[in-house]
């Protein structure tokens, strides 16, 4: 029962295989509230299955059980909001999992996930060290991607929960749902439609909700379907979300946490290939001290960029560091560079709406090397207040910068701050513009490329 003991949402699909044989196939025998719907690019949501099923050994794997359900829901709603790499929502979803073994496979060369993690952590690593890298260009690199509004609630999840999540299918890209199922480990499946709860007036029985699963489903393999009709049964101890799995019409499983990726507001393309600081919680390490393998997630910091390691901080160092007093003081690496001056971009992502009464985004100070603030020039919140983009402009090149957090949530990633990101380009003064401009006309390269 190890995972219990751990933060919510760590996963791992086992002891489900005998509960999948009984469940029903999804084959439109009821209207659904909000119907399973479909990806970005308009060809169905994608179902990720792993190659094994626990709690046996994975099909043509060395041993052991698969694992790798949390990683297979975070390639799902990745996938379905258009990051990864393929023509079709299935295809990037499929690339996004191999990323994901190729990086926390138990063993070198399984093939599969040997060990027990956390969805959200799993997209979050992702989307940092590949969707918003620039060295990964043509590997899933893709900074105008605007699902970067992600949302995280780790505790018992109620009808109210499962309502709303019905909800934002329609504005968002899919949820991720992880159960506490009784087993000594978790599991986590993709929400994709379903009935709205009793709640909602005049939403009589049956109260079904559909799901794409990594693990055995309706079928039996090759004609496995994607679609998984399972009973939410509000009757068992109302308010709490029970599922029932076995389709007996009593609840197996408690939802325990849930993941979702909306449309929010990515930093401009340009800054994010040039210097860019990620700040987020993703699998740290992998802990053997219990019964099952488990990835344990930590804050990480990474930069990525073509200045990385170009530019110098506070103490010469080419890393962002954090104020040796503890503060949530920040120090961010530049170079002075006569005539240019400085724009940071700092986009701060909520698991929930924002609460301005504790980390009240603006009160985030941006500071150059001499405590002169750097203006707020503009601000984009996305829908649902869930993250925003923050632009400073400073007058000049500064030696560094510096970024004074007013709550400890924002270094320790804790509270409401699910994560943060900063990236920063320089750009000519005005008066350099001009100049530019001059010199670029006398030369004919304006005119010339104005024929092309
Ligand atoms: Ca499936
Ligand atoms: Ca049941
Ligand atoms: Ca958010």
């Amino acid at each position: 029962m190890r995972m219990h003991k751990l933060p919510a949402v760590v996963v791992a699909c086992v002891g489900v295989l005998a509960l999948m044989l009984f469940a029903a196939p999804a084959s439109g025998q009821i209207n659904y509230d909000v119907d399973p719907k479909s990806s970005t690019d308009g060809t169905p949501v994608p179902d990720v299955d792993k190659v094994g099923v626990p709690p046996g050994p994975p099909i043509g794997g060395p041993s052991g059980p698969d694992l790798g359900c949390w990683a297979a829901t975070a390639s799902n709603l990745l996938g379905a909001a258009g990051w990864g790499v393929g023509v079709t929502a299935q295809a990037k979803a499929d690339s996004i999992y191999k990323d994901l073994i190729n990086n926390f496979e138990v063993n070198p060369g399984d093939g599969y996930i040997a060990a027990a993690g956390n969805c959200a952590a799993a997209a979050k690593w992702w989307i940092h060290n590949i969707g918003l890298n620039s060295a990964m260009a043509g590997q899933g690199y893709d900074p105008t991607n605007p699902y970067v509004d992600f949302g995280l609630v780790e505790r018992t999840l109620i009808e109210p929960d499962y309502n709303y999540l019905l909800k934002e299918l329609a504005r968002c890209q899919y949820v991720g749902v992880t159960w506490i199922t009784g087993e000594d480990t978790g599991h986590c499946m993709t929400l994709v439609g379903g009935n709205y709860g009793p709640s909602i007036v005049g939403k009589a029985p049956p109260h079904q909700s559909v799901w794409h699963n990594s693990d055995n489903e309706g079928g039996m393999a090759p004609n496995w379907v994607d679609d998984e009709v399972y009973g939410n049964d509000w009757a068992k101890g109302f308010p709490t979300w029970w599922l029932d799995v076995n389709n007996d019409g009593v609840g197996d499983w408690v939802a325990d946490a849930y993941f979702k990726a909306c449309p929010g507001h990515p930093k401009p393309a340009s800054a994010v290939g040039n210097f860019d600081v990620h700040y987020y919680r993703g699998p740290d390490h992998l802990d053997f001290s219990g019964p099952t393998p488990l990835w344990v997630s930590g804050v990480q910091m990474l930069v990525t960029g073509e200045m990385k390691d170009a530019y110098t901080g506070w103490q010469g160092n080419p890393d962002p560091e954090w104020d040796p007093t503890g503060a949530p003081v920040l120090y961010v690496p530049n170079e002075e560079i006569r005539d240019y001056h400085k724009i940071l971009y700092l986009a701060v992502d909520f698991k929930e709406a924002e609460d301005p009464s504790t980390t009240n985004v603006f009160n985030i100070q941006v500071t150059d090397d001499e405590d002169v603030p750097a203006a707020l020039d503009d601000w984009w919140w996305s829908e649902d207040n869930g993250q925003i983009l923050m632009k400073y402009v400073f007058d000049d090149q500064p030696g560094w910068e510096k970024i004074v957090f007013p709550h400890a949530d924002y270094k320790n990633l804790t509270g409401n701050i699910l994560e943060w990101n900063l990236a920063t380009e320089c750009v000519p003064e005005p008066a350099t513009l001009a100049l530019l401009a001059v010199g670029l006309a006398t030369l004919g390269l304006l005119g010339r490329r104005r024929q092309r």
